[in-house]
């Protein structure tokens, strides 16, 4: 029987026991691979000499177990499948332990695990306790000594965190290696890796002097794809010297690429392994997004080193601690890399698009969680996307300088140690020498707050008022936040900006007032998304064209946009007949016409989906709001094609002269691509344009409209597609997305023939990922088919899944729980699904957790 009793943050305790050391010696065998653990612990000052040492394990075989060196009398100790426990120990001692695990065995992909022909490991969470007996938590932390004895043909390189020490051959063609980490660490941070790569070598002096060496480990016949997180490694270094004043602090840095891994990225000490798809990167084969993400996933695991690794967390409630603040410093750095306003709106259409669904939903939880049965189940967009927003916030409310000097001091206080959000967020208030009591209410509050906002101005005193109100989340209830809201006031006329700034939003109705303003201004707010909030500000059609062409704020001018959109889209989504207004045909055409850079109108142009605008709407039938979304496109596209048409030309143009930064001008030539092929036919364009691309940008956004569409040259175009590219598998996940989007009554026989596919693995995350997760979250016309044959699908495929892994079953689940927003007949539907995953037999803890959540 699966164990659904949940852990509490209320319930922390320090642990009885320290390990303090760590020797480990691990012999690689795929389904017998022999661990000895040899540990120094001492019992903890404050504890009772009477307690038992209680280890985490699982998975394993136990095969011999010695105290200060004697065999342990059976009568000491007592093993089951989740630990194991000895009691009588004295203060301080060495224990031993040695255990058998079965690497190939292991599909959930935690602990240690093949992946090709390569071993490797994940510990984070709590994966550590499937390799060796040990205190599986964070806040024990200990000094490692690895050694890794295999084949020397099969596996060359033999890797660990730290500084190689030594390195010999063995007998019967076997090597030996040991490595040692002069770092203090968690388990978590624990990895090894063996196999046989081709390695990327190039060193990073620091801003002390001292010469790392960085390898990048990739798959043979991949160096040339390695060349650009090569890139990307060695700008994270320098920016977060340059920025943050932090250097790296061993002498070499590792990253691995493989195939099988269930996240992005791990931030293992001096040992990164990486889902491959965030390492490997050329035109040919990879999208203006993917390196994009390339670079950003190579920043956030590097940035680890300081907030996550150097200072790490206590407790696993306190996730966000190290993940906030690195997606926040990994933000930072795209943005610096790229177009700022254009990175901010990625980030906040995420957060829209999916962090705020999640905390609507039966999984809602506070950025520090409270509750949890499954951890893995918190590695959220909240934890980390609302984590990093409210990182912002304090950025905002302390400014650049003010954020910098609390980052030393917790640094300076810190370093080496594992502690909890409130230590940060006391490190940035005495450092600013300031209160910042109220502000902590963000770490424990649920939901996405409301924020209402009107304005008066009055003529005669030339005087403006804000009155702000702020309201929880619905069914929540919290004092009221501290939220600052960054504003700016445009004047009418000369549409300057008189005033701009931060306003402090600390109670639940405020005024804010602005004297001495001879003209009504037009009023901005929430610039740069200053907040994680759902704003209500009614503005008329005019006030928003102002800010859409002058405000400063690049996130503003967007939002703008958007909000005309999403007025209309609500319009064509309630009334049938509802047709374009000729004002907004205008004010498209404006953006249209707009001297900006390209890759922010592609930005623009872009409509809200389906998942951001079910947020806006309410009780919404699926198919419905489809229609409504495609009904718009169309009369846009009606008003505009002469435009949009010449707007796709010029971008293709510029494209074919060199001109300027590439992926700008493809954005927007794909946006308006989005367009053009709706309605009429635009066949012999979207083949011209798949067959002339020497990029993957261009390829896939072809091949995927003329899927989406159901064009004529669909057909042939996929078969030269994977004729192609089917040995590379980071594009044969591509190829797989794009099939479960495919919108035609064919869909459910085509995606059986897609499970059976010979290039298709439930094994392999990404693969699975690819097909199942792009079928739920991106062909909503089919996942909400009336019949409820989208849910069964998903719901088939869950069950499969999580026998194999349960951690990637349970991430896939999301759209099924999420039935907020959703009419209740289609909530009812979806619910039913549900309980029959409830009835079964043997599900994780990882979809127990969330169906049971989703179920109350
Ligand atoms: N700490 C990693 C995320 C991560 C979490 C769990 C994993 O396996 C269960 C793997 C990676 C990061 O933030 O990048
Ligand atoms: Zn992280």
């Amino acid at each position: 029987m699966t164990d659904f009793t949940p852990r509490f943050l209320k319930d922390y305790q320090p642990a009885p026991y320290q390990i303090h050391t760590v020797d480990l010696y691990i012999e690689l065998d795929d389904e017998r691979t022999l661990v000895r653990n040899q540990m120094q612990i001492k019992r903890h000052g404050d504890a009772d000499e009477n307690e038992p040492l209680v280890l985490d394990g699982q998975h394993m075989e136990l095969q011999g177990l010695w105290l200060n060196g004697e065999a342990l009398n059976a009568s000491r100790y007592q093993c089951d499948e989740q630990s194991l426990t000895i009691t009588h120990c004295p203060q301080a001692f060495t224990l031993t332990i040695e255990t058998l695990v079965n690497p190939k065995a292991n599909t959930a992909l935690e602990g240690i695990y093949k992946s090709g022909g390569a071993f490797c490991t994940q510990c984070e969470a709590e994966g550590f306790r499937r390799i060796s007996y040990f205190l599986d938590r964070p806040d024990v932390m200990a000094i490692y000594t690895t050694t890794i004895v295999a084949d020397k043909d099969k596996y060359p390189y033999l890797l660990a965190n730290g500084n190689c020490i030594e390195r010999r051959d063995l007998e019967r063609g076997r090597h030996l290696v040991t490595w040692h980490d002069p770092f203090q660490k968690p388990c978590y941070l624990f990895a090894l890796v063996a196999g046989d790569f081709d390695l990327l070598e190039d060193r990073f002096v620091t801003q002390s002097g001292r010469e790392v060496a960085l390898q990048l480990f990739v798959d043979k016949g991949n160096l040339d794809k390695a060349r650009f997180a090569m890139q990307a490694l060695q700008d994270s270094m320098a920016w977060d010297e340059r920025v943050f004043g932090l250097e790296y602090d061993l002498d070499i840095y590792m990253i691995v690429a493989v195939d099988f891994f269930n996240m992005g990225a791990m931030e293992n000490k001096g040992l990164n392994i990486f889902n491959s798809k965030f390492v490997l990167a050329d035109q040919r084969s990879a999208t203006d997004d993917d390196f994009f993400n390339v670079q950003a996933v190579i920043g956030h695991e590097y940035f680890h080193n300081w907030t996550g690794n150097r200072i790490t967390c206590r407790d696993w409630f306190q996730l966000s601690l190290k993940e906030g603040l690195t997606v926040f410093r990994d933000q930072q750095f795209s943005a610096d890399m790229h177009q700022p306003d254009v990175t901010r709106i990625s980030n906040v259409r995420l957060l829209r698009a999916q962090q705020f669904a999640e905390d609507a939903g039966p999984m809602a939880h506070p950025i520090r969680p409270e509750k949890v049965v499954e951890m893995n189940n918190f590695y959220t967009l909240t934890v980390y996307e609302k984590g990093a927003e409210v990182i912002r916030m304090l950025h905002t409310l302390l400014g650049e300088q003010g954020f910098q000097r609390g980052m030393k001091e917790y640094i300076a206080r810190h370093d080496g140690q594992a502690v909890t959000c409130d230590d940060f967020i006391a490190a940035m208030a005495a450092a600013n020498d300031t209160d910042l009591q109220q502000f902590s209410l963000w770490y424990s509050q649920v939901g996405t707050p409301q924020v209402e906002a009107t304005s008066n101005y009055d003529a005669n005193s030339g005087s403006l008022t804000l009155t702000v109100e702020q309201r929880p989340a619905s069914g929540q209830q919290h004092p009221p936040l501290l939220i600052p809201i960054g504003y700016e006031l445009l004047a009418q006329d000369s549409k300057k900006v008189m005033h701009k700034g931060v306003l402090s939003l600390t109670q639940t109705t405020q005024q804010f007032t602005f004297e001495q303003l001879n003209e009504q201004p037009v009023v901005v707010l929430l610039t740069g998304f200053s907040a994680p909030v759902k704003l209500h500000f009614s503005q008329c059609e005019d006030e928003l064209m102002t800010i859409m062409v002058h405000a400063d704020d690049g996130f503003s001018r967007w939002e703008a946009t958007q909000i005309l959109f999403r007025q209309c889209i609500a319009h064509y989504y309630q009334d049938e007949s509802f047709s374009l207004a000729d004002s907004l045909s205008r004010a498209f055409a404006d953006i249209l016409d707009a001297e900006v850079e390209p890759a922010f109108k592609a930005l623009q142009i872009t409509l809200p989906g389906f998942a951001e605008m079910t947020e806006f709407l309410q009780d919404v039938e699926p198919q419905q709001l489809l229609n409504a979304l495609s009904r718009f496109k169309l009369d846009l596209l009606g008003k505009q094609q002469a435009k949009l048409q010449a707007m796709y030309q010029a971008c293709d143009q510029k494209l074919q002269s060199g001109e300027g930064h590439g992926a700008g001008y493809r954005a927007l030539k794909n946006a308006c691509l989005e367009y053009l092929v709706q309605g009429q036919s635009f066949d012999t364009e979207v083949t011209a344009q798949y067959q002339k691309a020497s990029n993957m940008t261009e390829k896939i956004a072809a091949l995927q409209v003329a899927a989406s569409e159901n064009l004529p040259c669909f057909e042939a175009l996929n078969r030269d597609f994977f004729a192609q590219w089917q040995d590379d598998s980071l594009v044969m996940d591509k190829w797989f997305s794009i099939q479960a989007r495919i919108e035609d009554d064919a869909v459910f026989e085509r995606l059986e023939g897609l499970l059976n596919h010979p290039k298709f693995s439930m094994r392999n995350p990404n693969r699975a990922r690819a097909l199942i997760g792009s079928f739920a979250v991106h062909n909503p016309k089919y996942f909400h088919h009336a019949s409820g044959r989208g849910y069964d699908w998903l719901t088939d495929q869950i069950v499969k899944l999580d026998a194999i892994n349960p951690q990637v079953a349970s991430r896939l689940i999301t759209p099924l729980i999420q039935t907020q927003g959703f009419a209740s007949s289609v909530q009812e539907t979806m619910r039913k699904r549900l309980q029959r995953l409830q009835q079964l037999d043997d599900i994780s803890a990882d979809i127990g957790e969330k169906i049971n959540a989703a179920l109350v």
